[in-house]
């Protein structure tokens, strides 16, 4: 990778993959693409160049590839799985239509494409414990069949005109730089905030709930050492089961409360967040990752809450 174009660059994983990739890649053009109303700002938009790319608009693609001679496209582009409840249609456009126009500049101008898939992709029928790499994926919510599709869409360019498409399925990801936005596991973000805040937490999900859950440290290396990885050790593409720590509210909560003694938290479940999060893998099974391209994780959940904690009381602090 040299020149990398991030669509979505101003989201949770994109603001924090772009700023990465500038300091891996210092001598490289790495384009943080954005639409209007969600512009890069401050260190994102100094950094390294910067031009509007709208997903939904493939010249808008193509002008930044050719531009900056882009040879790697992250599409971090997609409507999170509770507001693409609320709002299918446009999740549709986004997450596939999105990726079409990605894939077909990628067909003709020769890039590489990473494009996150999710624990999502799964549905409430396939195996919940140590969820394998291949099986039966039915999901039944917008978002989770944006993700499934991606998988195959991105595999057939991959097998019928040789992009070199690769991706992995995110666990919920949690971070302090952008908090994430309409998501089911954003509680798992929202919770350290109010421990920090020193607020009562209102958990929208049920305890018992078990999700794969990654620091987004883990998450950005990830998706970059996938796209680093040796093409000829690749069994499998799109996309790959990663994990790092499975979680439910009550198992975070009593963490946060060893360094958080009076932090408080009751129950209030998000209907909608409870069925989705019902629908999805307790723990994936990642052996395929780390067989095929060395994947593993760095963070648990100890060191994970000790990093969020300092991290937001600095951030509060300013
Ligand atoms: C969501 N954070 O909750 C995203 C992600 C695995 C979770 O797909 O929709």
């Amino acid at each position: 990778m040299k020149n990398v174009l991030v669509i979505g660059s101003t989201g949770q994983i994109g603001s924090e993959l772009t700023m990465k990739l500038r300091k891996i890649y210092p001598s490289g053009n790495i384009v943080a693409g954005y639409i209007k109303g969600a512009e890069p700002k401050g260190e994102l938009l100094e950094s390294g160049p910067s031009m509007e790319v709208d997903i939904t608009n493939a010249q808008q693609i193509a002008d930044a590839v050719k531009k900056y001679d882009v040879d790697t496209i992250y599409n971090l582009a997609a409507l999170l799985s509770a507001v693409a409840e609320a709002k299918p249609l446009l999740a549709w456009k986004i997450g596939i239509g999105g990726l079409m126009n990605t894939l077909e500049v990628a067909r003709e101008l020769k890039c590489a494409v990473f494009t996150p898939s999710s624990i999502g992709s799964f549905g409430p029928n396939a195996p919940k414990d140590g969820t394998p790499q291949d099986t039966i994926q039915q999901p039944r919510t917008m978002y989770c069949v944006t993700k499934v599709s991606g998988e195959l869409l991105s595999n057939y360019y991959a097998l019928k005109f040789g992009v070199d498409t690769r991706s992995v399925r995110f666990p919920g990801l949690i971070s302090y730089v952008t908090p994430p936005g309409g998501g089911t596991t954003d509680y798992a973000v929202d919770i350290y905030y109010s421990a920090v805040k020193g607020e009562k937490f209102k958990c929208p999900i049920k305890p018992g709930t078990f999700m794969d859950m990654m620091y987004m440290p883990d998450a950005l290396r990830a998706a970059i050492e996938i796209m680093e990885a040796d093409e000829s050790k690749l069994v499998h593409r799109n996309s790959f089961n990663i994990a790092s720590m499975s979680f439910d509210p009550e198992i975070i909560y009593n963490k946060i409360k060893e360094y958080v003694p009076n932090f408080e938290m009751e129950f209030e479940p998000d209907p909608l967040r409870q069925a989705i999060a019902d629908s999805w893998p307790n723990r994936l099974d990642d052996t395929c990752a780390r067989v095929e391209w060395g994947w593993k994780p760095e963070y648990d959940l100890d060191a994970m809450t000790r990093d969020m904690l300092e991290k937001l009381r600095i951030k509060f602090a300013k």
